[in-house]
């Protein structure tokens, strides 16, 4: 059962300067009423931290880990290759003028047996991100299985107003 209190999400970044995108995330995981763990760990520039980080997470509680970086992005993988929780991949849009999608190839070209699964690069993966992060804890979860039936229903309600409203 999900509280306030109960930290079954990861939200790790590669940099403070990608928080002003996660924080999409870290919304969206608190509007589901999780409250995460939220590290700034860098796979280049922390290696140790990012293995003990990803080593500890599940005795720590931990059930999903949401890795976001930029440019040559292996935080998802190293996260991924000490874990056997679930990675969710963010690959992010750095000032590499790429767009993000050397971030994205880094993030979801892993190799058979160390998935990560990747979402949209930038504030819709995210969004998304904190999403596919409840929907597997739901699996074990009624009252935010409950929250995501609440949330589909409000969000097509959204569409539909608009929909009615262009008449
Ligand atoms: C990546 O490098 C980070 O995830 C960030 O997206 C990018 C740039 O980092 P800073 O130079 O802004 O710290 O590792």
């Amino acid at each position: 059962m999900a509280t306030e209190k109960s930290p079954q999400v990861a939200v790790v970044m590669g940099s403070d300067s990608d928080l002003k995108v996660m924080a999409s995330c870290i919304d969206q995981l608190r509007d589901f009423g999780l409250t995460p763990t939220v590290r700034v760990i860098s796979a280049h520039r922390t290696p140790q931290i990012a293995a003990e980080f990803a080593k500890s997470a599940e005795s720590h509680g931990i059930q999903v880990i949401i890795a976001a970086a930029g440019l040559a992005a292996h935080l998802a993988g190293a996260m991924a290759a000490w874990s056997t929780l679930p990675v969710i991949g963010v690959p992010l849009a750095a000032e590499s003028g790429l767009g993000g999608l050397d971030a994205l190839l880094s993030t979801v070209q892993m190799p058979p047996g160390v998935p990560v699964a990747t979402v949209a690069i930038g504030k819709p993966g995210a969004k998304n991100a904190a999403i596919l992060a409840v929907q597997i804890l739901a699996r074990a979860d009624a009252t935010l299985r409950k929250k995501l039936v609440d949330f589909k229903a409000k969000q097509a309600k959204a569409v539909h107003d608009k929909d009615v409203t262009l008449g």
